[in-house]
């Protein structure tokens, strides 16, 4: 496929980022992206500062090619984390679950592309103000923590409101999904769920086989109504946050629940209890396989795609 300008801006051969999942997106998974020429993101999650520089520097012994860090807004380490990034020089850097804004000069300053992922065009709009170099627009369709606007609605409104670079994400995982988010305006796209069934991911292996099992309706959104709302698959852990969210828990229970369940899951394989965060285009990964090959057929697809395209306008 040809490039673009997003191609251009992270120095990478194809427009595809890896979404920045916590406790699944490792050293490993975002070298073996990036070997692939795409770029690879390592999720720092609520990970402690030595832990994230132990794990860039891993990276940079798996790959030379660019790789990316996502920061976690609400980690208690977001501070201590965003001076690792500067120190080990991370040329991108994605944000999830909050507003970046205050870190950004600090980065522009080292020349670190600031990448934020908004759920909605206010945000995107206030963060162009401050300097980003493009923006993620992430719909509901994605895993973990989400917004309430689909990936169709919010990509092409996004887009209509900056000038900088559109990455789209959530809900793609193929060459149809990439050429879609291209068509609503998109430079690039995001994509997760389908990296966690990889051979590099390091996700436990339960992880990986329920989101081969999971069909198109397995997730639910748990915490619409503490302001938290996380796509997870709906197993025991999920129908008891719902019977809390029924009987009035209150924010402080409900997170006491929720706390160390995304763990439990992606490292210690509690695919019952645990929170198995992952987005609604599961239902058509059926094959673990490796991230290049991952790639290769997502970037191989395209020309099948663009030929239905052609016949039809
Ligand atoms: O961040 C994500 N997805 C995530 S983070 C995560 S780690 C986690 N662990 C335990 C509990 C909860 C999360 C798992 N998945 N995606 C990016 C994203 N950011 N989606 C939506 C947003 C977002 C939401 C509200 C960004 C900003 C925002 O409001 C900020 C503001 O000031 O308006």
């Amino acid at each position: 496929m040809g490039k673009t300008d997003i191609c251009e801006l992270l120095q990478i051969e194809y427009p595809i980022m890896q979404g920045g999942m916590a406790w699944v997106a490792t050293a490993e998974l975002a070298a073996a992206v990036s070997n692939a020429g795409a770029l690879g993101v390592i999720g720092s999650g609520q990970m402690p500062a030595d832990v994230l520089r132990s794990e860039i520097r891993k990276a940079k012994l798996m790959t030379n090619k660019p790789f990316g860090v996502n920061i976690m807004l609400m980690s208690p380490f977001v501070r201590e984390v965003m001076q690792v990034v500067i120190d080990e020089k991370v040329p991108v850097i994605t944000t999830g679950a909050g507003n970046p804004g205050e870190y950004i000069p600090a980065l522009k300053e080292i020349n670190t592309k600031v990448i934020p992922v908004v759920a909605s065009v206010a945000l995107a709009k206030r963060l162009e103000r401050v300097g980003v170099a493009a923006i993620i627009a992430e719909g509901t369709e994605s895993g973990g923590h989400v917004g309430s606007v689909s990936t169709m609605a919010l990509v092409p409104q996004v887009v209509d409101a900056i000038s900088v670079p559109v990455i789209a994400a959530g809900g793609i995982g193929d060459a149809r999904g990439l050429v879609a988010a291209m068509a609503l305006g998109a430079q690039g796209v995001q994509i997760g769920t389908r990296f966690v069934a990889s051979s590099e991911c390091m996700a436990h292996e339960n992880y990986k086989q329920a989101v081969l099992k999971a069909r198109d309706r397995s997730t639910v959104v748990t915490g619409l109504s503490t302001g938290h709302p996380v796509r997870v698959i709906a197993n025991k852990l999920t129908r008891q946050l719902e019977a809390m969210e029924h009987s009035g828990a209150t924010n402080e229970e409900f997170d006491r629940i929720g706390a160390g369940k995304l763990r439990a899951a992606a490292r210690e394989g509690d695919v019952t209890y645990g929170s198995v965060m992952i987005g609604q285009i599961a239902g058509m990964v059926n094959e673990i396989k490796p991230v290049a090959q991952i790639i290769q057929d997502i970037v191989g697809g395209i020309p099948q795609v663009m030929s239905r395209l052609n016949t039809m306008f």
